[in-house]
């Protein structure tokens, strides 16, 4: 093949991930709308400002990861579709209270006013709660799997992936990076337990569900951090090179909070490149698999070259 002819086969590869990822997301959304319906009482605000989070917009990054995951062992769209949701309840949570003044104090998200704006604080922080706690209950749910030892082993790595040595430590890392001043390797593991570690077990769960060895739950989990920290660098990237209205949410934040990033420590041209071999690592991962696994190789490149 001539390397013009291997570029339209990249592009038409990255056209089939799309595609993929855009049905997906459908999936995702019909998935989620089910999750969480509206009750009758006073109780509803905090179910409309949780679907006001959760049901428009976004990629649905996480979501593909756990389906394309899932795919890898035929697991039934059914099921992997409710870990979809549940990891994405969690992301949806995540961006939810990262908005909020005390955080980071942004007033858009996915192009539309953050929930704070929309809701008022306090609807913001119980939407954020009651998202992170409905995804367990979602996982612990016999329709995700009939088998208690595989729920329970989705909720304990969902759980750890989010908690103290997952998504909230590398929070609290990245609120203490001025004043901690970590070198290039803390810096990879805050972005490693911030970002890294809910894009890891988004693949981990579709292995889990899968009954995958461990050794094989942790390959994919590999591929998800390295994928996670070269998708958390393209954001960075993102943040200096984009536009609030291609990203839907503030850029040139990093900058002007002085935070500690790669593209801050290698510059814009050294941190693609980090990225890009990143990328590469990632796709080591997933030999095993050959081309069963082609959508996910794609999905890498992806975390990178998207401009949103
Ligand atoms: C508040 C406990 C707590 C954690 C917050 C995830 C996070 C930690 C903060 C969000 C801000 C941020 C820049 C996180 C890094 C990960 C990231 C790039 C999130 C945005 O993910 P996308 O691009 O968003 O997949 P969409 O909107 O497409 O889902």
């Amino acid at each position: 093949m001539n390397s013009q002819a291997a570029q339209n086969k990249s592009a038409d590869d990255l056209g089939a991930f799309k595609a993929e990822l855009v049905a997906v997301a459908d999936a995702t959304n019909a998935t989620l709308d089910k999750l969480l319906p509206l009750v009758p009482g006073p109780e509803n605000r905090v179910i409309e400002a949780m679907r006001y989070a959760a049901l428009d917009g976004g990629k649905r990054l996480r979501p593909f990861l756990a389906v394309a995951s899932g795919d890898l062992f035929d697991v039934p769209r059914a099921r992997s579709l409710r870990a979809a949701a549940a990891v994405e309840m969690i992301h949806c949570y995540s961006l939810v209270h990262d908005d909020l003044p005390a955080m980071d104090d942004d007033d858009l998200r996915r192009g539309r006013p953050t929930v704070h704006k929309k809701f008022d604080e306090a609807t913001a922080i119980l939407a954020g709660d009651a998202l992170l706690t409905e995804a367990f209950t979602v996982l612990a749910d016999p329709a995700t799997h009939p088998d208690g030892a595989v729920r329970a082993n989705l909720v304990a790595e969902l759980a750890r992936a989010s908690g103290v040595h997952g998504m909230v430590g590398g929070q609290m890392y990245d609120l203490r990076a001025a004043e901690v001043n970590p070198d290039d390797a803390g810096l990879k593991r805050l972005q490693n337990m911030k970002t890294g570690c809910i894009i890891a077990v988004a693949c981990r769960m579709g292995a889990v569900l899968g009954g995958a060895s461990p050794a094989t739950v942790e390959a994919l989990g590999q591929y998800g951090m390295d994928m996670g920290l070269a998708f958390q660098i393209a954001d960075d990237v993102l943040d200096v090179e984009s536009t609030a209205a291609e990203t839907g949410k503030a850029t040139g934040k990093d900058a002007a909070a002085g935070k500690a990033t790669f593209v801050d420590r290698l510059g814009l041209e050294g941190a693609k490149n980090l990225a890009h071999s990143l990328v590469k690592q990632a796709g080591n991962h997933l030999a095993q698999f050959g081309n069963k696994a082609n959508l996910l190789q794609q999905a890498a490149m992806f975390a990178v070259t998207r401009r949103n």
